[in-house]
C-alpha cells in the first residue's frame, strides 16, 4: 500500500509546530530573570512615585530612595520573590551611622532609616498604598557609631509615650515577635516613636 502524501496542510502545521517549539525553548534563564527585573524595577518605579505622593516634601535621591527630609529617607528594595531569603539579605544593609527599621521581620518589607539624632514620630511617615509606619516595624538594625543607643517607644492612645526597648549600636533585632516590651508584650507591630541617638 502507498504512503499517503503528507499534504499541504500537514507540513504547515508541522511547521508552525516547530515554530513554536523552537519559540518556546527560546526564552532562556537569562531572559527569565531580565523580565522578572524589570517587574521588579516597574514596581519600585510607581511605589516610589507614591512614595513622592504622600509626604510632602520628599524627592529621590536613587533608584531605591527617597529622601523624606533631611536625616531621613525611605527605602523600596529590589526584592524578587522568588530569591532565597539568603539572597534576599544582601539588600537589607544599614548604612554606617544610619538607625534602620523595617516593615516586616528579617529585614525585608518597606524600610525607613534615621541619621540625625532626636525624636522621630513615626506617624509622620507613609509607605507605599499610604499606611503610616507607626505599629508597622518588625525588624531593626542600629549601625550608628558604636556605643550609640536608640529607645524605642508606644503611644498609650492617651497622653504619654511608652518606653519599650532600647538597642546600642551596632546591634540588631532581626524579629521583633521575639522582643519582649519592657512593659510587657512583644515589640512587634508596637513602635510609634524613635529616639534615633
Ligand atoms: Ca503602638
Amino acid at each position: 500500500m502507498a504512503r499517503r502524501p503528507i499534504s499541504r496542510l500537514h507540513r504547515l502545521a508541522l511547521a508552525s509546530m516547530l515554530v513554536a517549539a523552537v519559540a518556546a525553548t527560546d526564552v532562556t534563564p537569562a531572559d527569565a530573570r531580565e523580565s522578572r527585573s524589570s517587574t521588579i524595577e516597574r514596581r519600585i518605579d510607581s511605589e516610589i512615585q507614591e512614595v513622592l505622593e504622600l509626604n510632602p516634601g520628599s524627592r529621590q535621591i536613587d533608584a531605591h530612595t527617597v529622601e523624606l527630609e533631611k536625616g531621613v529617607r525611605m527605602r523600596i528594595f529590589a526584592v524578587d520573590p522568588d530569591a532565597a531569603p539568603a539572597v534576599q539579605a544582601q539588600y537589607f544593609l544599614c548604612d554606617y551611622k544610619w538607625l534602620c527599621l523595617f516593615q516586616h521581620r528579617d529585614l525585608l518589607g518597606y524600610g525607613i532609616d534615621f541619621y540625625n539624632c532626636g525624636n522621630k514620630n513615626l506617624s509622620s511617615y507613609f509607605m507605599p498604598g499610604g499606611v503610616p509606619w507607626n505599629d508597622q516595624v518588625s525588624s531593626i538594625i542600629n549601625n550608628q557609631t558604636k556605643g550609640t543607643w536608640s529607645s524605642f517607644f508606644d503611644w498609650d492612645g492617651v497622653s504619654q509615650w511608652i518606653w519599650m526597648k532600647s538597642l546600642i549600636a551596632p546591634g540588631h533585632l532581626y524579629n521583633l515577635a521575639w522582643d519582649e516590651a519592657a512593659y510587657g508584650g512583644t515589640m512587634n507591630d508596637r513602635i510609634d516613636m524613635v529616639t534615633v541617638c
